[in-house]
């Protein structure tokens, strides 16, 4: 918004002219969302108790008893700086900007149902696990329909490593995309079992892909990288900047020991964005190394029900996804938390390098 106010103006006043640049705004709407979730935070937490939107907790990991109570849904802490500080920083008459938000609150929306349920049942019992699924793909499926219209749309799918682009998957794309987008979401979810521990790789991911998109979206700095160029959608950016602040705004209070939880408010939105990201910026494969984390976490799930139906009832794990199996082997949370954000940055780090190995 104070791009389409001020910097018209510049013509007169020069000094509006730096709304005109993208990483300027990225960085302000990083701040703004990371300064507003810091205030709005303890008003936040202290209305969640008000009314009572504590998290139930299962009994079979004994540790997570003490966190009964704790508020959950802070995922609408997260929804509310990212959308204000997007509102205030982006030009909002990008396409794929609002396409953007469409997907995060979209899956939020999905998250929130899922959350209200248990806290009103007084249960870990919300949305079928069906109805979660389909909430999912509707969200998915509609914005495909969206990216379909614009120049950004493209079936090609581009192989990391090499200077030509990929095959073109022609329709079976949407598929794909629907495929990324639904299991990035469900991968957060399944992560986000300990304080701290989804939204620190989703913060790293939201940087990878702030740097991913800009120049995607830039024709000199993607032609310079040999990476696909991808029409307006360098202003997502500036989404990508207030997605990275309201993390680290939450995250300000969901440390170790957490004052809250993102809840699938949280979750879902976060994972189903970062996967319409790489979609949007055509890094679906990508995706893999930069939310390696995830896909770990969501292995050793497929792994352990696998094998625990195979065998009637044997595990390779003491209990999935992995952060319990380390619980359970007695290695502290808050040293899981940080060896995984460790391994997160690592893996951040190794597909940023992919860039320049073609
Ligand atoms: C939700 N939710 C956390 C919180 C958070 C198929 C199966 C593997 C599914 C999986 C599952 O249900 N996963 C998705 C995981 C829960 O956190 C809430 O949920 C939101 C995210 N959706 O924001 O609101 C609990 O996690 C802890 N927590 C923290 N700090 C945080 O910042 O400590 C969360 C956030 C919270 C809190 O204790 O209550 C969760 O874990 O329930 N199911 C599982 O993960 C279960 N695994 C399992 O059953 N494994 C079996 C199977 C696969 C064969 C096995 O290995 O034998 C675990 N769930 C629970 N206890 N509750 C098992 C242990």
């Amino acid at each position: 918004m104070l791009y389409n106010l001020l910097y018209p103006l510049s013509s007169e006043y020069t000094v509006f002219n730096v709304f005109r640049y993208i990483t300027f705004r990225s960085v302000w709407a990083l701040l703004t969302a990371l300064t507003v979730s810091i205030v709005v935070g303890p008003y936040f937490i202290t209305w969640l108790k008000r009314i009572k939107f504590g998290q139930y907790i299962l009994e079979d990991v004994k540790c997570h008893q003490k966190k009964a109570g704790t508020p959950t849904m802070g995922g609408l802490l997260i929804a509310f700086s990212l959308t204000l500080s997007v509102l205030l920083w982006a030009d909002l008459r990008s396409p794929a900007l609002w396409i953007t938000l469409f997907v995060f609150l979209g899956f939020g929306l999905v998250g929130f149902l899922d959350d209200y349920l248990k806290v009103k049942r007084h249960n870990n019992k919300g949305l079928t696990p069906r109805a979660k699924f389909f909430g999912q793909v509707l969200v998915a499926v509609a914005a495909m329909l969206l990216l379909m219209r614009l120049p950004a749309y493209s079936t090609y799918l581009a192989l990391p490593f090499l200077k030509t682009t990929g095959p073109d998957l022609g329709w079976f794309y949407i598929p794909l995309a629907i495929i990324v987008m639904v299991g990035s979401s469900n991968g957060v979810n399944l992560t986000d079992g300990l304080d701290g521990l989804a939204i620190g790789p989703t913060v790293v991911a939201g940087i990878c892909f702030a740097i991913f998109i800009y120049v995607a979206g830039n024709v000199r700095i993607a032609a310079y990288l040999q990476i696909p160029h991808v029409p307006g959608i360098g202003e997502v950016a500036v989404f990508c900047g207030a997605f990275v602040g309201a993390g680290l705004g939450f995250l300000w209070y969901n440390a170790y020991p957490a004052q809250m939880f993102m809840g699938d408010v949280g979750s879902l939105s976060l994972g189903g964005t970062l996967g319409f990201l790489a979609v949007l910026c055509k890094q679906e494969l990508i995706l893999l190394i930069v939310g390696g984390l995830f896909v770990v976490e969501t292995l050793s799930v497929v792994l352990q029900v696998g094998y625990f139906r195979f065998t009637g009832g044997k595990r390779i794990f003491r209990m999935a996804p992995l952060h319990h199996h380390f619980e359970l082997k007695g290695v502290p949370e808050s040293k899981i938390i940080i060896r995984f954000w460790i391994m997160s940055v690592l893996l951040g780090l190794a597909a940023l390098s992919v860039l320049k190995l073609r």
